[in-house]
């Protein structure tokens, strides 16, 4: 068998880490559980192959907690040997998750802080709860469409109904991206993060995308209005404003990592409740909140399965392991969030009656800890129990088993979710 994206075989798929070869992560992503598995296994610090780039996983709590305050780990892909040698080009289909511009989310240190500052500032929790009207407004509209679809009894899928223009569309109001760009932003993501897309066509896209934040800017710059891109541009804080350039990578970043991730969120909650039917009435009956749910979702379905990545600037050793100078480093969330010395032997299971506050590292921790934090968890904490509450006797329209990943390495991405609104016998 060979594989559809590198028609390299993929015999070694399936067979996980023998002695010192790294274990060959899968493009199509047709076995989740079994990789995380195959790499928790051969953790805490361990070898893996993303399409022709071998690089250091981290699969433990830990270690990674450890390396994310480490200084000698670099977000610069100049520290980077394969690339520094040419092995890894724009060729490489991971390259745009790497070689993306400078922004908050590629540089470190004193430069990192100073790119980060004000978006950080302006999605505080205390800020960000100013967002909470126009989420709800935001959230009953889609669900208005979804109760019309749904009402004949047939299935709906809620990817596209629901939980994928929702993040979309709060991004967009904060950073002040218009409404009738969505669509294409839709298709854009969709083709950037997919490995089934040929990689001309990626970086067609990636030119895309920064042709259309460059057009954003722009325009902002020349009429500002109520958003953060607008006070991006005009923030003189330290007398050193951000220049054009750093302003498009943040503002790419936000509104790639408000989108892409929060559709996960949403969408692994409604997907694990309807599959914990015992879990869904705990939750419907008051018993148990849903920040619990939240957390556990993002411990157990982190939205980030691969972040790429950092790379060491001198040899660092770590659990036994040397990760010399020059390699990468990969930060494996989705196995981090099933360490049983983290979080118990059945860290396996999705349970939302853990003891809060779950510790799970799902937004990462050290400097480039997630600045979106809290407005992802107000979106999904308004969206499900406002989905719940509009359908109470919601179920899954397939079988669970069903339910496939997109073949997108990086993010914990569904392909769809189809659910009834009304199962009368659920
Ligand atoms: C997506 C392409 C953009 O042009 C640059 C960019 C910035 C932030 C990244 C995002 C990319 C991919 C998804 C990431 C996000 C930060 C958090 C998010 C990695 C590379 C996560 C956790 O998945």
């Amino acid at each position: 068998m060979s594989c559809p994206v590198t028609g390299r075989a993929t015999d070694s798929l399936s067979s996980g880490s023998t002695g010192a070869e790294p274990i060959v992560l899968d493009p199509l992503v047709r076995d989740r559980e079994g990789e995380i598995a195959r790499l928790r296994e051969s953790g805490p610090i361990t070898r893996i192959d993303l399409l022709g780039a071998v690089a250091f996983s981290v699969t433990d709590h830990a270690e990674a907690r450890q390396l994310l305050t480490d200084p000698r780990l670099v977000k610069d892909i100049n520290r980077w040997n394969a690339w520094r040698d040419r092995r890894i080009t724009r060729e490489w289909p991971l390259i745009g998750m790497i070689d993306a511009g400078r922004s908050m989310f590629t540089v470190d240190g004193a430069e990192h802080r100073r790119l980060r500052a004000m978006t950080a500032q302006a999605v505080t929790p205390r800020r960000v709860e100013g967002m909470r009207p126009a989420i709800e407004r935001i959230t009953a509209d889609l669900l208005d469409r979804v109760a019309e679809l749904g009402a004949d009894g047939s299935p709906v899928e809620l990817k596209e109904t629901f939980a994928l223009p929702l993040p979309m569309k709060v991004v967009s109001e904060l950073m002040g991206v218009d409404a009738k760009d969505h669509p294409r932003l839709h298709e854009l993501y969709d083709a950037f993060f997919s490995m089934l897309t040929p990689q001309e066509e990626r970086l067609a896209v990636i030119e895309e995308m920064d042709v259309f934040y460059t057009r954003v800017v722009a325009e902002k710059k020349a009429a500002p209005g109520d958003d953060l891109t607008s006070a991006l541009i005009l923030a003189d804080e330290g007398g050193e404003p951000l220049t054009d350039e750093e302003v498009i990578g943040n503002l790419k970043a936000m509104v790639a990592a408000g989108h892409e991730t929060t559709i996960s969120l949403i969408l692994h909650a409604v997907r694990a409740l309807l599959d914990n039917p015992d879990q869904l009435a705990l939750v419907l009956s008051g018993e148990v909140g849903w920040e619990a749910v939240i957390e556990e979702t993002l411990r157990w379905a982190s939205p980030s399965t691969h972040l790429l990545m950092r790379f060491a600037t001198e040899d660092i050793e770590v659990a036994g392991t040397v990760i010399p100078e020059g390699e990468g480093v990969v930060m494996s969330y989705a196995a981090i969030g099933r360490d049983p010395a983290q979080h118990g032997e059945d860290a396996d299971r999705f349970d939302i009656t853990r003891t809060l506050p779950i510790r799970h590292m799902a937004f990462g921790h050290g400097p480039h800890i997630c600045p979106g934090a809290a407005l992802s968890r107000l979106e999904a904490a308004i969206a499900l129990p406002a989905l719940f509450e509009r359908f109470p006797r919601m179920a899954l329209a397939v079988p669970n088993e069903e339910i496939r990943n997109m073949p997108v390495m990086t993010q914990n991405d569904l392909a769809a979710l189809p659910i009834l609104i009304d199962a009368a016998d659920r």
